[in-house]
């Protein structure tokens, strides 16, 4: 099936290790997707939904123990303990194979094996990095053809370069006793059991997209983040890109598909990407990025024509949901849809007001980006598109300003890397809780965060062209729990003083924590935001800061000696600023 000896070989051992009935080469036509839905039909994995409403929309019933990442039963077995870092759950590689291969003997039996060559990136870019994931999940088959660029042409790819990242996927029994997602970066493969939820199961998204790939970036000298990629347009037609973090669950969909609010004529905002970005310095000194992905594996609940009818409209067709509810004609329907009433929940049961959600709220849709109302026309672009700022951002009640600028990019990245936000449901664990998220990348760094944060010092030494770097919290709320900020389209405004401060226009104050914008910066006409909610937003409390700062060194002595004594410095100056 391949000229490539190192795939097929593998193929044939992993076919008689896990005892396949069958092998299956995926070609990734719309043929074969067909016919994988058809199948999965007939077994009751896939369910149709309404043919007239939501043509070729289908929902998955996930088990109901499998419906989130499990970040307590994902590992990085690299060599050494330490490079793996305190961020990580690690294993030795030895034991971690002993371990997983025995869990994977016999697995498939009765199953076929399909095997997914698969392209992260534009097929034709220099960028892109190849990979094959051998799954017996159909509906991982499925959701591959949508996010990545699969078959053929990867695999023709991959027998030239002869290069690939190997993932193994087997559901197992579904028994979270028997789960594990395990990463080998010297050996660039990857082995995940007993789970068949997307960030665990779709080996090309956080496994290999990001784990893998932050490992390769930091040896090949790029970076491989959690973050969207969005073009702004304004009204004189100039484009330009901004790449942002924010941890799973916190709006990155919504942002990525922004629709202008009426205030806002004639700006337009144009999708390249909605959660994993790939960015290289090019030859001019500047950032430039690729989305790896094809299509988005999105958040449903809270989406509806107000808060995102780009995502609105982009599903109704060729979608797969997953655990979602659904109504008595058959529809797909989650929280925060204002039209429609469930009568099957997520699990399958009559839905009865007062006994939990409805749909599940880490249910999911799987479209293709070209789908989607604003998909830019340069996401295909083999260079990327140049990046103009970055912006990390979290979920934080209190105290985190709307936005702020970085003083440089040292400054930068040690607020990436003091980041923090509530936790959501995209993770097994209790949600709501505060925990450190460095530049959104908790879950996803494949190795030790204080050499990854080198890394990112590193790029300052390369380029003085370099992106400038932000923050914002779009989920402060005020004494009655309600948000401050209206957040969704109106995030727009923040974004325009972003780009203004990039071209040295907004105005700005200068603060201990960074740039805040100076009274009146952020433009507010036609909103319904007073003065005194502004300030709110845009002061900082120095006594929550003091606490604050107290609370990233101790989570920064939890690396050692391995901790870059710059950004160590750089903390101290912002603490003592505070202190004046
Ligand atoms: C995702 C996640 O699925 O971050 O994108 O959990
Ligand atoms: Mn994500």
């Amino acid at each position: 099936m391949t000229s490539n000896k190192t795939l097929s070989q593998w193929v044939a051992q992993v076919a008689r290790h896990t005892q396949a009935d069958k092998v299956h080469w995926c070609d990734g036509s719309d043929a074969e997707y067909r016919d994988l839905v058809k199948g999965m039909l007939a077994t009751g994995m896939l369910a149709e939904l309404n043919r007239t409403t939501h043509p070729n929309c289908y929902l998955h019933r996930s088990d109901p123990q499998d419906v989130a990442r499990v970040e307590h039963l994902t590992f990085i077995c690299s060599r050494s303990r330490d490079d793996a870092g305190p961020n990580n759950h690690w294993m030795d590689p030895a034991a971690a194979h002993a371990k997983i291969d025995a869990l994977f003997a016999g697995s498939m039996r009765g199953r076929t094996l399909y095997v997914i060559p698969y392209c992260m990136g534009p097929i034709d870019s220099p960028l892109a990095r190849c990979g094959v994931e051998i799954t017996d999940s159909p509906y991982v088959v499925a959701n591959m053809k949508i996010m990545t660029r699969m078959g053929k042409a990867a695999l023709q790819r991959i027998e030239k370069e002869g290069k690939f990242v190997k993932g193994l996927h087997s559901t197992g029994d579904l028994n979270p006793e028997r789960r594990f997602i395990m990463h080998f970066p010297e050996e660039l493969s990857i082995k995940s059991f007993g789970s068949g939820y997307g960030g665990n199961a779709l080996l090309g998204k956080k496994c290999h997209a990001l784990r893998i790939a932050s490992w390769q970036a930091r040896s090949e000298g790029w970076l491989a983040e959690h973050m969207l990629i969005v073009g702004i347009q304004n009204p004189q037609d100039e484009i330009r890109y901004v790449a942002a973090a924010f941890p799973s669950a916190c709006g990155k969909t919504n942002l990525a598909m922004l629709i202008p609010p009426a205030s806002h004529q004639g700006w337009k905002v144009w999708t390249v990407g909605d959660d994993i970005c790939w960015m290289h310095l090019g030859e001019d000194g500047r950032l430039w990025a690729i989305n790896p992905e094809a299509g988005y594996f999105g958040v449903v609940p809270g989406t509806n024509p107000k808060t995102n009818k780009n995502a609105f409209d982009m599903i109704r067709h060729d979608t797969i949901f997953t655990n979602v509810a659904v109504t008595a004609d058959n529809q797909p329907w989650w929280e925060g849809l204002k039209d429609g009433t469930p009568v099957t929940d997520w699990k399958g049961e009559p839905y009865k007001p007062g006994n939990g959600k409805a749909a599940h709220p880490n249910s999911r849709f799987t479209v293709s980006a070209k789908q989607n109302p604003s998909y830019s026309p340069h996401a295909e672009d083999a260079h990327g598109v140049p990046i103009s700022a970055i912006i990390f951002g979290g979920r934080r009640a209190e105290m985190t300003p709307l936005v702020y600028e970085a003083r440089d990019w040292t400054h930068g990245v040690l607020i990436g890397a003091g980041a923090a936000s509530e936790t959501t449901a995209a993770a097994t664990g209790q949600v709501g809780v505060v925990r450190r998220d460095p530049m959104a990348m908790k879950p996803f760094c494949g190795y030790n965060f204080a050499d990854y944060w080198n890394h990112w010092l590193s790029f300052n030494k390369r380029s003085s062209k370099l992106p400038k770097i932000f923050h914002v919290n779009w989920f402060r709320q005020g004494p009655d729990g309600k948000f401050l900020w209206p957040g969704f389209g109106e995030n727009l405004r923040v974004l325009r003083w972003i780009l203004d401060r990039c071209d040295g226009k907004a105005q700005a104050l200068s603060t201990p924590i960074g740039f805040l914008p100076a009274d009146g910066a952020v433009d507010t006409h036609d909103l319904d935001v007073s003065a005194e909610t502004m300030r709110t937003l845009l002061t900082v409390d120095r006594e929550k800061w003091q606490a604050e700062i107290r609370a990233m060194q101790e989570y920064f002595q939890g690396y050692g000696p391995r901790m870059p004594a710059k950004l160590l410095a750089e903390l101290q100056a912002t603490q003592t600023a505070l202190a004046k």
